[in-house]
């Protein structure tokens, strides 16, 4: 873990304890789905959970990011609420979506998560009409766009970039290099190993990162945006990662390389981090393990929360769709 200008306790803490809800949560999700009480498609991201923890930290409230279906560590990390974020994948009418949008399309506003995209590529070009909104109205919005190593290969990727650079948008692209899209490996389907390169292109800073490393994640997540608040333009930052499990929950991933996932996995970024705040004096045991309980019981919270919820009214099909049947 790198260690120089390093930040405050707090935010350090902070990163933590998004990372850890994160890897709970999936945890959790992962058992409820595999015993029934709950059926929904879902895209695991552990493995991940540093990126939009350290990310995250550096936004404002008001920060907008748009984000995909591999996505509920950036939801999560961003501070929608857990238990709507529960009962919006169960389908809940208590959902942020009122249980219409489901896993791929969670969108919540309050907390400046507003798109979740399926369509591999498409979070960039909003993004950059979430930051060009801010710049015409003069606001110091940030907007972020997350996406995989797969995504870089699609048009939108190359005209988002573009776009961004020509008007120097308070944007931040970030690409989230887990090493595969869908069941392809990176390398065959990718011409360059680093895709921050790519920014070569549009004349926009390029930065591959370390995204597992919280300090390393965290300077160069803090630089790109203060770069675009402070009206200098977007950033491609590249976080290197790996994704523990299948594409999707149930797939048996036969094609990942066995050996590079157990390497992965043996170092695991949630407790790598936990380990090194409290050998360099920045948390206790105790503290973290209160941290921990409490999470868990927020996540007993939200499964009652979203069981005990209905599912929304047949009446409710149409209300959300059409313009005359927008509701408050
Ligand atoms: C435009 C488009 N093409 C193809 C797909 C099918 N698809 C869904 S996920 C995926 C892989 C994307 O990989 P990556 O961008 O690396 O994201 P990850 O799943 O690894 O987070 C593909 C090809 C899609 N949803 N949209
Ligand atoms: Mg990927």
């Amino acid at each position: 873990m790198s260690a120089s200008t390093l930040p405050g306790r707090e935010v350090l803490v902070d990163i933590y304890r998004k990372a850890t809800l994160i890897k709970q949560n999936d945890e959790r999700f992962r058992s409820v789905i595999k015993s029934g009480k709950l059926a929904m498609v879902y895209y695991s991201p552990r493995g991940q959970e540093i990126i939009p923890s350290a990310m995250s930290v550096n936004l404002t409230k008001d920060d907008y990011i748009v984000t995909i279906y591999r996505g509920i560590h950036d939801m999560l990390a961003k501070g929608v609420p857990v238990r709507q974020l529960w009962a919006e994948l169960g389908g809940r009418v208590t959902g942020t979506c009122k249980g219409k949008g489901g896993p791929m399309h969670i969108t919540h506003p309050a907390s400046g998560v507003m798109v979740t995209t399926g369509i591999v590529g498409a979070s960039l070009p909003i993004a950059n009409g979430l930051a060009l909104a801010a710049q015409l109205r003069g606001e110091k919005r940030v907007a972020v766009a997350y996406f995989g190593d797969g995504a870089a290969n699609i048009g939108a990727f190359h005209e988002a970039l573009n776009m961004a650079a020509v008007w120097k948008l308070p944007v931040v692209f970030v690409c989230q290099n887990n090493g595969y899209g869908e069941h392809t490996k990176l390398a065959y389907s990718t011409a360059v190993p680093n895709i921050a390169v790519r920014a070569v292109s549009y004349q926009i800073p390029g930065i591959t990162v370390d995204g597992n490393d919280p300090l390393a994640m965290y300077r160069v997540a803090k630089e790109a945006v203060e770069r675009a608040r402070s009206g200098g333009g977007p950033t491609l930052i590249e976080a290197k990662t790996f994704r523990f499990f299948g594409h999707v929950l149930g797939d048996a991933d036969a094609y990942m390389d066995k050996g590079e996932k157990a390497a992965a996995m043996a170092r695991d970024p949630v407790p790598m981090f936990r380990a090194w705040l409290i050998a360099s004096g920045h948390a206790t045991e105790a503290e973290l393990a209160s941290m921990e309980a409490a999470i868990d019981k927020e996540l007993d919270e939200a499964l009652e929360f979203t069981l005990a919820s209905p599912f929304p009214d047949a009446a409710e099909l149409r209300r959300d769709v059409f313009k005359e049947e927008i509701s408050a």
